[in-house]
C-alpha cells in the first residue's frame, strides 16, 4: 500500500503528520498517494481512505463498522459509554439509541422549534445591539447559539450564551475538547513534558462538568426543577423498548455530556463556514433571501415549524458547506473480519480513517470544480445523478448522527433569520483558513454585521 516518503523506523510517519490541522494534512496525502494508503504513527498502523469506490467499500456495515479509537476513545473519559463514543457491543449504546432514536426524528423537531426560534431571536438581539461596532467573532457567537439550543433542548438548562462574560461550564468544556484534540496525533511522551499544566487541569475540568449534568439531573428527578417536554425528560420516563428497563443515571449523564460535545460545536462550524462563503458571495445572498421573503414574509411574524422545510434554497447552502467543510471532517472504521480494500488484504479489526474533507472534493466525484462553492450541487437531479457514498457529512450505518436532523433544523432556521435580518460583510483580505479542534471552523473568522438594508 502506497505510505507517506521519509518513513521513519519507530515512529512511522509522526513527524509528517500536522498535529494542528491533522486532518487538513491528510488530505493533502490523498492527493499525493491516492484514495487509499497507509500511514504508520508510532507502531499504530492506519489505513486512509480519501475518495473514490474505495469509500462505497469501507462504508459497507457488513464488512466494515465504526471504530472507537483515538482520539475519539480518549473522549471516554467524559462521556463514558454515551452515544458517540460507546463501543459497538455496550449495551448502553443499543439501549440510548432505542429510547432517543423518536426524540431525534423530523417530526420530534417539533417539540424543539419554539425554543431554537428563541435562542436565534437571542442572538439576532444580541448582534442588534452590537452592530455598527465593527467586526464580530462570528465562530464563538455561533458556539453561543448551539450551546444555548442544546442546553434547553437538552435538559432545560440556559448557559446565559448571549450575556458577557463565560460560564465556568463552558469554559471547561472548552478546555477539555482542546485537550483530547492534542491527543490525536502527537507523540505521547512529548505531550506529557509540555502539557503538564493541562493534564493536571483536565480531571478537574470534567469533574465539573459531571457535577454540574449530575445535579440538573438531580434537580428534575426530585421534581425541583419543572418537567419539561425535552431530551432530559424521554430519558428518565421511557424505557428501552426492548428490554423495558430504565436509563441509569449515569448512562443519562453520559448522554447529556455527549449531546453537549457532539451537538454544539459541529452546528457552530457548519454556521459559520456557511456565513464565510455568503459574506463572499452576495449573489446566494440575494437567491437566499427571495426564497426567504417569499417563504416566510417580510413581516417578522415568528417563523412556523412547517416553514423551515420549505426554505429549500437555504439548505442547499447548508449542505454545499457539509461537502466543503463537514464539520466531522474524518471518522474511523474497522474490518469485522478479514478483508479486502481496494484490493489490499485487511485483517480483521484493522483501523481504517474515512477522510471525508477528501472523499467531498474528489474530481472523480464532484467533477474538477470541486472546490468551487456551489449549492445547486444539491439540486435533486444532481443528488440523484452521484453515487451515495459521495457524500456522508454524518456518518454511516447504525452509528451515523442521531442529531442529523437536529442540527440541519437548526441550521436552516437559524441562516434564514440571520439573513432576514443582517448583511453579512466580509473583512477585507480575509483568507479562509482552518482550525481542526476533532471538529473544524474557519479561523479567526470576523464579520462584519450589520441590520439589513
Ligand atoms: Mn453528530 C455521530 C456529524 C450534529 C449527536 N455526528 C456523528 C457522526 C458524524 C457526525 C460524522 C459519526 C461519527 C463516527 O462515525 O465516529 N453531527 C455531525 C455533524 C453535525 C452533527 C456534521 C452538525 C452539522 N450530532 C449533531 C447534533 C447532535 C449530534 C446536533 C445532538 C444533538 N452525532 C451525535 C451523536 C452521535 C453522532 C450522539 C453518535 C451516534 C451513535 O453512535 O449512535
Amino acid at each position: 500500500m502506497p505510505h507517506p516518503a521519509w518513513r521513519l523506523p519507530l515512529l512511522g510517519d509522526v513527524v509528517r503528520l500536522d498535529p494542528q490541522r491533522p486532518v487538513q494534512r491528510e488530505m493533502q496525502f490523498v492527493r499525493e498517494l491516492g484514495d487509499v494508503f497507509e500511514i504508520s504513527i508510532i507502531g499504530r498502523k492506519v489505513v486512509v481512505v480519501g475518495g473514490g469506490d474505495a469509500a462505497a467499500e469501507v462504508f459497507d456495515e457488513t464488512r466494515f463498522a465504526k471504530a472507537v479509537v483515538p482520539p475519539v476513545s480518549n473522549l471516554r473519559d467524559l462521556a463514558g459509554d454515551g452515544l458517540f463514543t460507546a463501543f459497538n457491543s455496550e449495551p448502553a449504546w443499543a439501549q440510548a439509541h432505542n429510547v432517543l432514536m423518536p426524540a431525534f426524528s423530523q417530526s420530534a423537531m417539533r417539540t424543539y422549534h419554539d425554543v431554537m426560534v428563541e435562542c436565534v431571536d437571542q442572538l439576532c438581539g444580541y448582534w442588534a445591539d452590537l452592530a455598527d461596532h465593527g467586526p464580530i467573532g462570528v465562530s464563538s457567537d455561533m458556539n453561543r447559539l448551539t450551546l444555548e439550543v442544546i442546553g434547553r433542548t437538552g435538559f432545560g438548562y440556559s448557559f446565559d450564551s448571549f450575556s458577557p462574560g463565560r460560564h465556568p461550564f463552558v469554559e471547561s468544556m472548552t478546555r477539555a475538547m482542546s485537550y483530547v484534540s492534542q491527543t490525536a496525533n502527537d507523540i505521547p511522551v512529548i505531550r506529557e513534558i509540555l502539557g503538564w499544566k493541562a493534564m493536571r487541569q483536565n480531571p478537574k475540568d470534567i469533574a465539573l462538568m459531571k457535577s454540574t449534568v449530575d445535579q440538573v439531573i438531580a434537580a428534575r428527578r426530585s421534581g425541583a426543577s419543572p418537567r419539561q417536554d425535552d431530551l432530559l425528560q424521554r430519558m428518565l420516563e421511557n424505557p428501552d423498548p426492548e428490554t423495558g428497563e430504565l436509563m441509569s443515571d449515569q448512562s443519562i449523564r453520559n448522554q447529556v455530556l455527549t449531546f453537549l460535545i457532539a451537538g454544539h460545536e459541529t452546528t457552530a462550524g457548519l454556521l459559520s463556514f456557511a456565513l464565510h462563503y455568503l459574506s463572499m458571495n452576495p449573489e446566494l445572498v440575494e437567491r437566499a433571501r427571495e426564497e426567504i421573503d417569499q417563504v416566510l414574509g417580510t413581516e417578522g411574524a415568528p417563523v412556523d415549524f412547517g416553514q423551515v422545510a420549505k426554505l429549500r434554497y437555504v439548505r442547499r447552502i447548508i449542505d454545499e458547506t457539509l461537502r466543503l467543510w463537514p464539520s466531522g471532517p474524518a471518522f474511523f472504521r474497522k474490518a469485522r473480519q478479514e478483508t479486502t480494500l481496494a484490493g489490499y488484504p485487511i485483517g480483521k479489526g484493522e483501523t481504517i480513517l474515512v477522510v471525508l474533507l477528501a472523499l467531498h472534493r474528489d474530481p472523480k466525484l464532484w467533477g474538477d470544480d470541486a472546490e468551487r462553492f456551489d449549492p445547486d450541487r444539491f439540486l435533486p437531479a444532481a443528488v440523484r445523478a452521484r453515487p451515495a457514498h459521495a457524500y456522508k457529512p454524518f456518518g454511516v450505518g447504525a452509528r451515523s448522527c442521531i442529531g442529523r436532523q437536529f442540527a440541519l433544523h437548526e441550521a436552516v432556521l437559524a441562516l434564514s433569520q440571520i439573513l432576514t435580518r443582517f448583511d453579512i460583510v466580509p473583512t477585507p483580505g480575509y483568507e479562509l483558513t482552518v482550525e481542526e479542534l476533532l471538529t473544524i471552523r474557519p479561523e479567526n473568522l470576523r464579520l462584519e454585521i450589520r441590520p439589513r438594508r
